[in-house]
């Protein structure tokens, strides 16, 4: 990676986390509803991941995506419009903060469902093996997920039917309150992935380069051989697992610890030693991210609601009549 592209990585964290931090605000504030999960942590697992796709590849995410849309590419407007439910979301206001999508990005949608978008995934890579493109999934889910039935099956028949899926639990040591030690006996997660003859690595998801580097090699390999990859990115989410997570089952000792590790810093040190960057870009950056984000908010605020006729488009199934629907939409979101 060159000086350029390390910046531009840089740039996409901070934004990421500025994204993040104003969102919740605006959450806190009433001005979307639904539920809402954030991503300040473990901003360097999908920047250092997403850097590397190219077009035709897909990715899919948990509830957790906010970062992932970014990271793919989608813009700050399309995705905090779309928190907000608005009409100019990147899926018109129908996903919410939890089911963002963009065919574009090849993003194929976050899930409420705990490991409900991994059997997703597996299927993007099945296609990707049938056409022959050389294309690759990214499937990004978090630790609680492998405990999920659609988790041992996809990574089952992926190992088996040689798909080019790359599995990548982000470790962020906790499924909503529940310890790691609490939900299952063996807790090295890459070593439980070997059992389904799945390739395996592990990384420190708190720097950027590491996670590019193993993302620049698993997935070549996966391009090259059309083969799966389980990566473990040990993480940490520093904010509440939700809105309506009081935090108390980890010290603030911890918090504070893994703070140190917060992968923005991690990355100006690797920058500042390198020479590729000084306090002054840091500040530049931080700025223009600020700008880019309060921009997301008013258009968001400015923009119109969906019609509420347009429910019916984009979707399959037998239609109801329109006729009895409000004219009052409701915001998108609902659910944990
Ligand atoms: C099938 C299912 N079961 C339970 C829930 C409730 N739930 C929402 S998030 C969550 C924890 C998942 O933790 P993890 O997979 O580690 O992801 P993280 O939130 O840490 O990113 C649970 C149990 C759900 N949404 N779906
Ligand atoms: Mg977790």
């Amino acid at each position: 990676m060159d000086k350029d592209e390390a910046i531009k990585l840089y740039r996409l964290m901070r934004l990421i986390r500025r994204f993040e931090e104003r969102a919740r605000q605006m959450y806190t504030q009433g001005k979307f509803s639904g539920y809402f999960h954030t991503y300040n942590g473990q901003e360097a697992v999908a920047v250092g991941f997403c850097s590397v796709l190219r077009k035709g590849d897909t990715a899919v995410q948990s509830y957790r995506d906010h970062g992932t849309a970014l990271a793919l590419g989608c813009t700050a407007r399309e995705v905090m419009a779309e928190l907000y439910g608005k009409r100019t979301g990147m899926c018109k206001g129908k996903g919410g903060s939890m089911h963002l999508f963009s065919k574009e990005h090849g993003l194929l949608g976050g899930s409420g469902i705990v490991g409900g978008s991994i059997p997703i995934g597996t299927g993007a890579a099945f296609a990707s093996k049938y056409r022959g493109d050389g294309s690759v999934n990214l499937n990004f889910f978090g630790d609680g997920a492998m405990n999920i039935g659609t988790y041992h099956e996809s990574v089952n028949l992926a190992a088996l039917w040689k798909l080019p899926c790359i599995y990548i639990v982000e470790n962020n040591l906790y499924a909503m309150g529940t310890s790691l030690e609490r939900q299952m006996a063996n807790t090295d997660l890459a070593e439980r992935a070997k059992g389904d003859g799945i390739a395996t690595e592990k990384v420190d998801g708190q720097d950027v380069l590491a996670v590019r580097e193993v993302a620049e090699r698993v997935i070549g390999k996966a391009r090259e051989t059309g083969e799966p990859h389980f990566v473990e990115a040990l993480t940490y989410r520093f904010v509440p697992h939700g809105t309506a997570d009081p935090g108390t089952y980890r010290t603030k000792e911890e918090v504070a610890e893994w703070q140190q590790r917060d992968p923005i810093l991690v990355f100006e040190k690797h920058l500042l030693e390198r020479g590729w960057a000084d306090e002054e870009l840091f500040r530049v950056t931080t700025d223009e991210v600020r700008r880019e984000v309060e921009d997301s908010i008013d258009f968001s605020e400015e923009s119109p609601w969906p019609d509420p006729h347009e429910v019916w488009e984009d979707v399959t199934g037998p239609l109801p009549s329109p006729q009895n629907l409000s004219s009052e939409p409701t915001p998108a979101g609902g659910g944990r």
